[in-house]
């Protein structure tokens, strides 16, 4: 085995990962198979079906937990009326095998127990996990589909909506001299929940509930929700389609995101090297850029620091649009300027083997131009060049191809480094927002 230090970016240039690039050039060679399988395996969770049930009592809060879920208004939510009592699904409008089934729960006369999972179609829809939800009490119903579930092998999560409601109205039913926090009450409501539990026999040290707020999913319990479905996800595949479709913040959320992204980088930087096999002259510059982007574009969305993603969390968070925009987007700027012409000016490179081999949409424009002349000063660098050694023993005398794997996977490493410093940037901002959420919530109960 070559003798090479570590690129940046590149810390997966072990053993495993020199087996298991050498396996594959192997098995396709250099050129479009290994590129086609490459990009497979980055598209895979697209294809990974998740069947998520939501399910509880009429008027519990489903609908808008589920639109909370989506960060999308995609289904009805009622304040009163008569409600539904038929299933519906919901798939997530960034990724339709993700489909979140709006569930009525066990009902005496319409849904009653012996034909309860009969009914909601359990076994016909497969559902992956159930999102259990109450805004009040957890019955004995919850218990029966919780241990049902759970014969099946199968999860679930407790939800207690209207944690805010809770907090408003014991805040105003205080007496002026009590001093009562908002941590007081959701203290309180965290152990009548637990109790309540007990009485229905639950392992309350195994199973917590979820304190949310539907109107705001950066609240409360919702962060740690979203982060311990990704985290019990029964596949690697089943988490990266969850983290990069339901996603959220949080800096545990950062994390998981951080290591599937370094797990990508490798399949990007072979694609590349496949791409680089193609004896055009100047050509493997402008694939390195055609995947560069594609998948740096991948990170900053799914890392939610895209310019749609950031939008929706100032209109959460109530601060004046473009705050946080404007924040990030300076501090990307004076600290990486490449970084900052990929999310700004670079268009969505067309990332297919005709549109690679027939030279790059994005090599044609300014930022474009500018991106790969920053790459090809990088192909010379010292650091890149330990790595093209580490690689060459098998793509042979494919130089090119070495330097596009050595380039993508330094370049992608860098760019992941950085955003995950912004994704941090951007949760602490969060908190300062929040602060400033209670604080004019404590102002308005003064006013009160
Ligand atoms: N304050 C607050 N209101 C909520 C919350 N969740 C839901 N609501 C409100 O509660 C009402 C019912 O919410 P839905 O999401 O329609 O409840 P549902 O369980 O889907 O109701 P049905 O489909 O009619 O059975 C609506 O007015 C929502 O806006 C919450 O966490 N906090
Ligand atoms: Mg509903």
């Amino acid at each position: 085995m070559a003798e090479a230090k570590r690129g940046v970016g590149d810390e997966k240039n072990d053993d495993s990962s020199y087996k298991y690039i050498e396996g594959l050039v192997k098995k396709h060679g250099l050129g479009k198979k290994l590129y086609d399988e490459m990009k497979d395996e980055r598209e895979k969770w697209r294809k990974e079906k998740i069947n998520i049930a939501v399910i509880g009592q009429a008027r519990q809060g489903k609908s808008s937990l589920i639109n909370a879920n989506v960060g999308k208004k995609v289904a009805k939510v009622r304040a009163t009326g008569v409600c539904t009592t038929d299933i519906r699904s919901f798939p997530h409008p960034r990724n339709p095998n993700i489909i979140l089934w709006d569930v009525p729960g066990v009902d005496a006369v319409k849904f009653p127990r012996e034909a309860y999972f009969e009914k909601i179609g359990y076994y016909k829809n497969d559902y992956d996990f159930f999102l259990i939800v109450t805004k009040d009490i957890f019955s004995s119903d919850a218990k029966y589909v919780a241990d049902e579930v759970q014969k099946n092998n199968k999860r679930f999560y407790l939800i207690r909506t209207h944690i805010d409601d809770s907090i408003e109205k014991q805040m105003k039913d205080k007496d002026d001299d009590e001093s009562l926090e908002e941590e007081d009450i959701v203290a309180d409501v965290r152990k009548n929940v637990k109790t309540e539990l007990e009485t229905f026999a639950f392992d309350t040290s195994k199973f917590k509930v979820y304190l949310v707020n539907n109107r705001n999913p950066l609240e409360y319990d919702f962060p740690k929700l979203k982060e311990d479905i990704c985290r019990d996800s029964v596949s690697e595949l089943q988490q990266e389609a969850l983290l990069l479709t339901i996603g959220g913040y949080g800096r545990e959320m950062i994390e998981l995101k951080y290591k599937l992204f370094q797990s990508r980088i490798k399949k990007a930087a072979i694609a590349s090297a496949a791409g680089g096999a193609v004896p055009i002259p100047g050509i493997s510059a402008t694939i390195d850029l055609t995947i560069l982007i594609e998948e740096t574009l991948t990170y900053f969305e799914g890392f939610g620091l895209s310019k749609e993603s950031i939008e929706s969390l100032e209109e959460l968070n109530e601060v004046p649009k473009g705050t946080i925009e404007d924040a990030l987007t300076n501090k990307l700027y004076n600290e990486n300027r490449l970084l900052y012409v990929v999310r700004h000016g670079a268009p969505r490179a067309l990332s297919s083997w005709d549109s690679v081999r027939s030279a790059s949409l994005a090599i044609a424009s300014t930022s474009g131009r500018f991106i790969a002349s920053q790459l090809s000063l990088l192909a010379t660098s010292e650091t890149v060049e330990t790595t093209v050694k580490w690689v060459l023993p098998f793509v042979g005398s494919a130089v090119a191809a070495g330097i596009s794997y050595a380039v993508t996977s330094y370049q992608l490493g860098c760019f992941l480094d950085q955003m995950k410093k912004l994704a941090v940037f951007a949760n602490s901002y969060l908190s300062d927002a929040e602060r400033h959420r209670l604080e004019a919530f404590e102002a308005s109960e003064d006013e009160n």
